[in-house]
Formats: C-alpha cells, structure tokens, sequence
C-alpha cells in the first residue's frame, strides 16, 4: 500500500493524512492519484459522513514537490497540464463531497498545500500553523482555487497582499481575517477537530450537503438566481427523512437522532 496518504476509519467518519513528512507532505503524482482513489471511496460511501483532512509531522502541506519539476533538457514543463491532472480535480473533489470535509492545519501550509486547506468546509490551524501563499516566490501564479477563495473570504485588499507578497501569515492572523474558521493551541488542535467531525457525522448529512451546494453556488450567482436555487434546494431538504425527524424531535423537546439518508 502506498503510505503517502493514510486513511484511518472511524465509526461514521474518516481522517485522511497527507504523510510524507520528510517533504513537508509535498505533493508528488503517487500522492495525487492516492488521495484522489480515497477521497472518491469516501465519496461514494455513505456510512462516511464527515471527512478530517490534515497532515503528519510538522508541516500540513508545502504544495507541489519542486524537486519534481526541476526543468529538464525537454525545456520548461506544461504546469497547467498537471493543474488540469491533479490539482483542479482534487479542488472539485472537496467542494462537491457530499458531506463536510473539516481540515486541521498542523503546521506549515504553503503553495496549492494552503489553497488546499482553504477548499475544506472548516479549517482550524494550530497556533503554531503558517499560511504562505508561495507562489509569487518562484514566479507562478496562486493556483488550486487560491484566486478565487482568497478575495472571497478575506477581501481584495488582503487577497493581493497575500498572493503577491507572498508572505507568511500566522494562524491567528488567518482567523482574524476571516481566512479560517479556528485556531487552537498546537496541543488542542487534533482533539478539537475529531470532536468536530465526529460531531458533524451525526447531523443531517444531506442537509449539509445542500448547504455545500448552495454555498458553492452563491459566489457566482444574482440574488434571484440564488433565491430560486435556495427554492430548489429547500424542496429537496423537505423530503429528507432527516428533516422529519428534525421536526419531530424539536416538537418532543429531546435530541434529534438523523440517520444522513437521502430521501
Ligand atoms: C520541499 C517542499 C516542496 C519539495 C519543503 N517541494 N521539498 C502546481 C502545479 C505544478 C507545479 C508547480 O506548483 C503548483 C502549485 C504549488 O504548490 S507551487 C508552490 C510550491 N511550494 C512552495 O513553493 C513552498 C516551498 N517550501 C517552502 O517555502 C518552505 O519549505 C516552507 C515555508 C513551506 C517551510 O519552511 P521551513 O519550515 O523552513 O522548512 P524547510 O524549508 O527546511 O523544509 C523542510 C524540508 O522539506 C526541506 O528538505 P531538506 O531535505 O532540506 O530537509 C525542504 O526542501 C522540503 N520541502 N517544501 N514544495
């Protein structure tokens, strides 16, 4: 088995580990189709509810293994053939899970390794965590989503900051900009985030998938299409069984028990 990408199965959701620690968990090809193989397993899965996505060691991520692209005597290399292979595949991957993907920064998060992060439905960073949009650094342009996450949660004037300063921010800065959801202290990080979602695989998983597809359409639509989508896809959240169920334990005053059954 290819130890790159490690997968641990819990009762109703998974932790996947991005480890190649020595690399700061770089992403070579193996890597790639590794993930992809896995996060399409939990996808079609539906005993999985929730997905945690973080890193081994003491790195989350440090984007693309350069070491694999040191220009050759074939003259420079199509990048936008591997964006188009691996990395825009695995962005869709995460926004389309059909089910909350929370992602625990652990450390370091640069290049395509921070863009990555910020495609996952809530990021939590250790204290210790840096985001470093690295691009501009080796002459390349914020990929994997960066272009568009970036004005989109922090504004315009951060998101050109970031991408063409390229410089570190820290995991407080990150969460008092908006770019992340929470920051915990090194030790807490990984408690925090089984707790959150182990959490998560109870809720109305198909509701939350709703949620993710109104969300991800919202950037990109008017008010009146994104009213007649929030119309399209409440009337889908009615008939869910979770919904029902939603209902009637609020009316019997005790805890709801959603099963995350489609309709
Ligand atoms: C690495 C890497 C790395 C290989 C650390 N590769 N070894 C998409 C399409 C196609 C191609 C191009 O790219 C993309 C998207 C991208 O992601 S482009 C951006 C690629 N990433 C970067 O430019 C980040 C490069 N890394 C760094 O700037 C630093 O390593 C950071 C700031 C992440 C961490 O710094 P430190 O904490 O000081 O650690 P370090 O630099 O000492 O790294 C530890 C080891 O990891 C070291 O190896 P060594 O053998 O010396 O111990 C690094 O060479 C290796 N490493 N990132 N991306």
């Amino acid at each position: 088995m290819d130890p790159s990408v490690l997968v641990d199965r819990r009762e109703a959701w998974s932790i996947v580990t991005l480890n190649r620690p020595e690399r700061l968990n770089a992403f070579n090809e193996e890597m790639h189709r590794r993930l992809a193989a896995l996060l399409d397993e939990a996808a079609a899965d539906e005993s999985c509810r929730a997905l945690l996505f973080t890193g081994s060691g003491r790195g989350f991520c440090a984007g693309q293994d350069l070491s694999e692209r040191v220009q050759g005597d074939g003259g420079p290399p199509d990048l936008g053939a591997t964006l188009e292979q691996f990395y825009n595949p695995l962005i869709r991957r995460l926004r389309t899970m059909r089910k909350p993907v929370v992602c625990a920064v652990n450390g370091v998060a640069a290049g395509a390794g921070a863009n990555i992060a910020l495609a996952c439905d809530i990021v939590l960073a250790a204290r210790s965590a840096r985001f470093i949009q690295a691009f501009a650094k080796i002459a390349l342009v914020p990929d994997s989503g960066g272009t568009f996450f970036l004005p989109r949660l922090v504004g315009e004037a951060r998101a050109r900051g970031l991408a063409l300063l390229a410089e570190p921010i820290s995991a407080d800065q990150a969460q008092a900009w908006g770019l992340i959801w929470q920051t915990f202290d090194d030790e807490a990080l990984r408690r925090e985030a089984e707790d959150l979602t182990a959490r998560l695989a109870t809720q109305p998983t198909q509701g939350l998938a709703l949620i993710k597809e109104a969300l991800n359409a919202s950037g990109a639509n008017s008010l009146d299409a994104q009213l007649d989508l929030e119309r399209d896809l409440q009337r889908r959240a009615g008939r869910t069984p979770d919904y029902a169920e939603g209902v009637r334990a609020f009316l019997e005053k005790r805890a709801p028990s959603f099963s995350g059954r489609a309709p």
